[in-house]
């Protein structure tokens, strides 16, 4: 699509609106912002606007600006059932979302990645992969940097690695990367997309458009991605830390094996992969087949594994104060993600637990945490704390406390933790009814926790 001259709506000016409004200015389109949020409220997230020629409606619905519009560019976190969506659709408008309008505009080799959890670590990972191999790489998507910024400035040579989300996928239509990679999928964001067969089909959108030439490449360990790969045109890769697999990445005798067109290449040990967990080695594994089927040599792989040191609020250590370690696991938005880190746990730990209601069950993560034995209480925050503990007593686990904020659970926590133990922050929620989102939960608690006496 050329936006040349044509006249588009730019709804939402978060991270991603913002970021679609400069490119499409670069692309020489007419744009109007808009976000039902007055100037005041959105306040600096604007200042990127500042000096670009654009139409600002700000405090005001949607529906009100789509006449004599050609396009409309939605940001994730609005739903494609929204009221003035379906109007721009049945009006003839053009209505994408800002990953679509990216990619379009982007030039460069992509690799997506999705799933339900580990796309955060996988991308970043990826990301120093491909800049270690020399490659000018530019890392995207749902993991905070929008798309858009890296279309505005990438070249043909480059590379771009795009965490997707189920989000974005409901806007996406000739998105096109020639490695897509999905991690897992578990139960998410329901209130949303309503069923797991809606959710799962959103992520499959990846692969939509892929030829023979592209790759696919899937987690032959998770049984929510089971019969997947064989939905697929292009070429399947797998990954599994439990079974060889035909193509792609598998462990053999502790051994990192990656195994394509059908010659095997040792990668590295299991042990010498710095970031800790199955989960991880998961995640190393998916990297593993991603920089394969992008031709990175097999040493770029083995040193980046042996130092890259994971991502920001997952499982992260904040500190150590009186033999109590603070874990900041604010990344845990889900209970399978919280579950992962309650598997990860090897002394006794009072987990921080609760936040934004999506309408998961937690019956799940109840029965891990009573069975794990490391789960010493649970301190409760948040609109679901109610919720998770009826879950965690119909499970057989009472060790719970109620919280009134984040700062009465670090209290809370510490009280109870002793000597030995860990103070583990991983919500299985998102963070939306008290935070902005989970970074900025994981930065309040890290800011708590660094300042205890
Ligand atoms: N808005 C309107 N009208 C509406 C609805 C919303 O104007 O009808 C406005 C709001 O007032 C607000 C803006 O839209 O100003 C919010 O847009 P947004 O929620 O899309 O926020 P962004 O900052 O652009 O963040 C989005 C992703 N957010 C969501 O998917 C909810 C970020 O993912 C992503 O990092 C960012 O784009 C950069 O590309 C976050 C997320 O929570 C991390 N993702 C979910 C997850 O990981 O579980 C999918």
């Amino acid at each position: 699509m050329n936006y040349e001259g044509k006249k588009v709506l730019v709804v939402g000016m978060a991270r991603s609106g913002v970021a679609a409004a400069q490119l499409l200015r670069a692309s020489g389109a007419e744009v109007t912002v808009n976000d039902s949020k007055s100037e005041e409220e959105l306040g600096t997230q604007l200042a990127p606007l500042q000096g670009l020629q654009v139409e600002r409606r700000f405090g005001c619905g949607a529906m009100e600006l789509l006449e004599g519009m050609d396009c409309m560019v939605i940001s994730p976190g609005i739903p494609d059932t929204a009221a003035f969506v379906v109007k721009a659709k049945e009006m003839g408008i053009y209505v994408i979302g800002e990953l679509e309008l990216a990619a379009q505009l982007s030039r460069g080799s992509m690799v997506a990645v999705s799933g339900t959890n580990g796309k955060t670590t996988t991308v970043t990972l990826l990301g120093e992969i491909f800049a270690n191999s020399g490659k000018v790489t530019h890392v995207v998507g749902n993991i905070g940097y929008p798309f858009s910024l890296a279309a505005l400035v990438s070249k043909p040579d480059d590379v771009i690695v795009c965490e997707v989300s189920s989000f974005q996928m409901e806007t996406a239509d000739t998105f096109h990367p020639h490695v897509a990679l999905l991690t897992n999928i578990t139960e998410d964001h329901l209130n949303r997309h309503g069923t797991m067969e809606v959710y799962t089909a959103l992520k499959m959108r990846m692969f939509a458009r892929q030829t023979e030439a592209d790759y696919a490449i899937f987690n032959a360990d998770d049984p929510g991605l089971k019969g997947l790969s064989e939905q697929v045109k292009s070429k399947v890769l797998q990954f599994s830390r439990l079974q060889e697999v035909p193509e792609g990445a598998f462990v053999r005798n502790g051994q990192v094996i990656a195994r394509f067109n059908g010659s095997e290449k040792k990668i590295c040990r299991t042990e010498e992969i710095y970031i800790p967990g199955p989960h991880n080695l998961e995640n190393a594994l998916g990297a593993v087949c991603a920089a394969v089927a992008m031709k990175v040599p097999a040493p770029v792989i083995r040193h980046t594994l042996k130092t890259f040191q994971g991502v920001e609020h997952r499982i992260e250590k904040v500190r150590e104060l009186n033999g109590v370690t603070y874990i900041n696991d604010s990344k845990g938005t889900n209970s399978d993600s919280t579950i992962k880190a309650v598997q990860t746990m090897t002394n006794p730990t009072v987990i921080i637990l609760g936040g934004y209601d999506k309408h998961a069950s937690f019956d799940q993560l109840s029965q891990e945490i009573r069975s794990s034995g490391m789960i010493r209480k649970a301190v409760l925050i948040g609109e679901t704390a109610s919720l998770i503990r009826n879950s965690l007593e119909r499970a057989g686990y009472f060790e719970t406390e109620n919280a009134e904020s984040l700062g009465d659970a670090v209290e809370k926590a510490r009280a109870a933790a002793q000597y030995g133990w860990n103070v583990l922050l991983s919500p299985a929620c998102a963070s939306f009814d008290m935070f902005k989102d989970y970074e900025e939960r994981g930065r309040v608690f890290k800011e708590i926790v660094n300042g205890l006496k």
